[in-house]
């Protein structure tokens, strides 16, 4: 009867409502924008400074399989700033910034500031022949603060870095409801495993 009871709290605890997960506040893979020079249609950003293109199969495809992608520096001598529409509330906590980026694949060296307010900023050089690669940034928010996500590319040759798959996240650190089942199994198990071992 006792087991009975023990596997019904279990299940109580399986089929418990999800906790609260990370949240995402930002993802794009510009899958979905149109393929041209010094573009500004973007869903999620402006870009108030410069220029940049929107690139991908059949358009200038320098790094075939991302679907379509940002080249910073777009075609005007004007190195563009993408920064996103939204104006991100930062309460203190934690954050991840996940981003794709490649060298120009033209011949030569690229710098971009990335910033999220004041909260982060750093800057970036990669090298032309730089294959598209994950940037993870853990972002530890101390006081509450507002700001856009902002890729700000130097210089202006119209040959920029790459950019694709930007997420930006809110990590609430609380465990996922898998892992607390997880957890709930072991124990249970550990439970009726002594319990044999008595009988
Ligand atoms: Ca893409
Ligand atoms: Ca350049």
């Amino acid at each position: 009867m006792k087991r009975l009871f023990t596997i019904a709290a279990l299940c109580a605890i399986c089929s418990a409502g999800p906790a609260a997960a990370d949240v995402v506040l930002l993802a794009d893979d510009f899958n979905t924008e149109t393929l041209a020079l010094n573009y500004t249609g973007f869903a999620n950003w402006n870009v108030p400074d410069g220029t940049v293109d929107v690139i991908g199969p059949g358009f200038f495809d320098l790094q075939p399989g991302h679907g379509r992608y940002v080249d910073l520096d777009g075609s005007t001598s004007n190195a563009g700033r993408l920064e996103s529409k939204t104006v991100f509330t930062l309460d203190p906590g934690d954050y991840r910034l996940d981003f794709l980026l490649a060298g120009s694949q033209r011949g030569d060296t690229n710098t971009v500031g990335v910033s999220l307010g004041s909260a982060y900023t750093e800057s970036f050089t990669l090298p032309s022949a730089a294959p598209f690669a994950l940037v993870t940034r853990n972002i530890t928010v101390a006081a509450g603060t507002t700001g856009r996500l902002v890729f700000d590319h130097v210089g202006g040759d119209n040959l920029g870095l790459l950019l694709d798959d930007v997420t930006l996240t809110q990590v609430t650190g609380t465990p996922e409801p898998g892992s607390l089942a997880f957890v709930a199994f072991g124990a249970v198990g550990l439970v009726l495993a002594r319990r044999r071992g008595r009988v």
